[in-house]
């Protein structure tokens, strides 16, 4: 089965993990620092602008916005960790809102965790990391604003991320750039096919 990505469609938005939606359809957790990109890549799988927003400010999502893909799957654009105040007194830098979220859902199919390739892994970077490796979680590792560098450039960075992030050896990591207008090269193609091969293999 494959997922119609132009039929992503804005589904609700949760400001407490009381209103979270049913857990009837497998879901997909969009999880990263604030200005990783995360809404940009709600835009980048649907191929449309206007389905999420994004924001030059860091901390723009402050809920869990959810989306529906084609019916087939739910999408839940999580608010970044590591920009406000209060939240860096949090383990992994959560939000209060994300680590409830993580302590209450448990049909949570697969998590894309995005870390921006220019810069080393923050602190907070590395507890989510770790965080999912302790509650063995699938996940993928999603570096993102790849377009900001050269392929050289890219190959040296994921290198060093290999280094310093504790990830399965096994583990899909994808290079993407949501801003890239030939889509061939902007890795989002292969990510929307492993999407769908990981929740319907
Ligand atoms: N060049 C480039 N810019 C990007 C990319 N992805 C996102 N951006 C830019 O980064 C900024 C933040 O993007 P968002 O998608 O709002 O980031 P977010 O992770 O949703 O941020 P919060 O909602 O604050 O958690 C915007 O100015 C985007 O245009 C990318 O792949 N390449
Ligand atoms: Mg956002």
């Amino acid at each position: 089965m494959a997922i119609n990505y132009g039929k992503i469609r804005y589904l609700k938005t949760c400001a407490s993990v009381r209103d979270l939606p049913d857990e009837k359809l497998p879901e997909v957790v969009l999880a990263g620092r604030s200005n990783v990109g995360k809404s940009s890549l709600v835009n980048a799988l649907g191929g449309s602008k206007k389905l999420a927003r994004v924001s030059q400010t860091p901390g723009k999502t402050q809920q869990i916005i959810y989306f529906d893909m084609d019916s087939q799957a739910i999408l839940a654009d999580l608010p970044g960790y590591g920009f406000s105040k209060a939240s860096k007194q949090k383990s992994a830098g959560f939000s209060e809102l994300c680590d409830n979220y993580f302590k209450v859902r448990k049909g949570i199919d697969l998590v894309l965790l995005l870390i921006d390739i220019r810069h080393e892994p923050s602190n907070d970077d590395i507890g989510m990391l770790n965080f999912l490796n302790s509650t063995g979680l699938p996940y993928f590792l999603v570096f993102t604003k790849c377009d900001k560098m050269s392929a050289q450039q890219v190959r040296k960075q994921l290198q060093m991320m290999s280094n310093c992030l504790d990830f399965a050896e096994d583990a899909r990591v994808f290079a993407i750039s949501n801003n890239e207008t030939n889509p061939q090269k902007s890795g989002i193609p292969d990510l929307k096919q492993a999407i769908s091969d990981e929740l319907f293999k």
